[in-house]
């Protein structure tokens, strides 16, 4: 399906160039924590201070994150979209807070290139761009002047209508033609190819089948050489498998075995809510794939 027109790098060798000069290492799966900066996410259900929200990455960072997705909208399926005004009064005095105190590298997620643009001055470091730079034709452009890595992430339509019916002849194949495109469009754009990211968007316009044949087929996207983002982290298809009546946050061990079998089949990054029981994970992952 995907030609192999640029070669498959090692492991070793791989890594992602910030706009600071410092590069993020591929040669061992990195976690990426998430934070959502939403009024209705934290614990107790409370507005949170930037400081607490400043306080979840600083835990996420001590048990072993080694980026942190900093998000202001909601984009599960059908969720309401929010201004760029209303989503950087959310994000950037956190950003602001998290520097204060840290070097962590920060990735915004947002497909507004408005917030984007705050964001990277107030100190962030990636854009994770849900749909690619399709929403703001403009994302791809910023990325490439500031320097900034930008993650091209596949999501069929928006996010208010990406589950209506989502079909595919051959999900894996088609993403592989869409990253084609997008890599064209942000190389013309003037992105270095060494600040590329690209990720499947497990559970953005998929089907259960779709999601199962993603992770199945990830080695398929390494063929176009360049790094490997994958979210799957508390999603619906895991309770979809194994159906409780818990709220997603219980939804742990799917979770981890996603991040598992994804890193497994070639990913370098994982974004993920529980970051602890993930780096555990990895780290079993690693020591024995170390001997054998
Ligand atoms: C992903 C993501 C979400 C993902 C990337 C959720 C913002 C939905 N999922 N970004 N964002 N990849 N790159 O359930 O899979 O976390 S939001």
């Amino acid at each position: 399906m995907l030609e192999q027109k640029i070669k498959h790098t090692d492991r070793e060798a791989r890594q992602i160039a910030l706009a600071d000069g410092r590069r993020l290492k591929l040669d061992r799966p990195l976690v990426m924590g998430v934070i959502n900066v939403t009024p209705d996410s934290f614990s107790d259900g409370g507005k949170a201070t930037p400081k607490q929200w400043a306080e979840s990455a600083r835990t996420m960072e001590n048990e072993g994150a080694d980026i942190v997705d900093i998000g202001g909208e909601s984009t599960r399926p059908g969720a309401k979209p929010v201004s760029a005004n209303e989503e950087m009064q959310r994000v950037i005095p956190v950003i602001e807070e998290i520097r204060k105190s840290s070097t962590l590298p920060i990735s915004i997620d947002t497909y507004k290139s408005e917030t984007a643009k705050a964001a990277l001055d107030a100190g962030a470091d990636i854009i994770n761009d849900i749909s690619a730079s399709r929403l703001s034709p403009d994302m791809a452009k910023l990325a490439a002047e500031k320097k900034a890595p930008l993650v091209l992430m596949h999501m069929l339509g928006t996010p208010r209508q990406m589950q209506e019916n989502p079909h595919y002849d051959d999900c894996v194949a088609e993403i592989g033609q869409f990253f084609e495109e997008r890599i064209n469009y942000c190389l013309d754009q003037g992105i270095d190819r060494s600040r590329l990211v690209l990720d499947p968007g497990i559970g953005f316009g998929k089907r259960l089948s779709d999601n199962i044949e993603i992770l199945a087929g990830l080695r398929a996207f390494g063929l176009l050489g360049l790094p490997l983002l994958v979210g799957a982290s508390r999603k619906s298809f895991i309770n979809m498998l194994h159906p409780t009546d818990l709220p997603a946050n219980q939804r742990i061990g799917g979770s981890v075995a996603a991040a598992v079998v994804a890193c497994a089949n070639g990913a370098d990054i994982l974004r993920v809510h529980d970051v602890r029981q993930t780096v555990g994970a990895l780290k079993v992952i690693r020591a024995v794939g170390e001997v054998s």
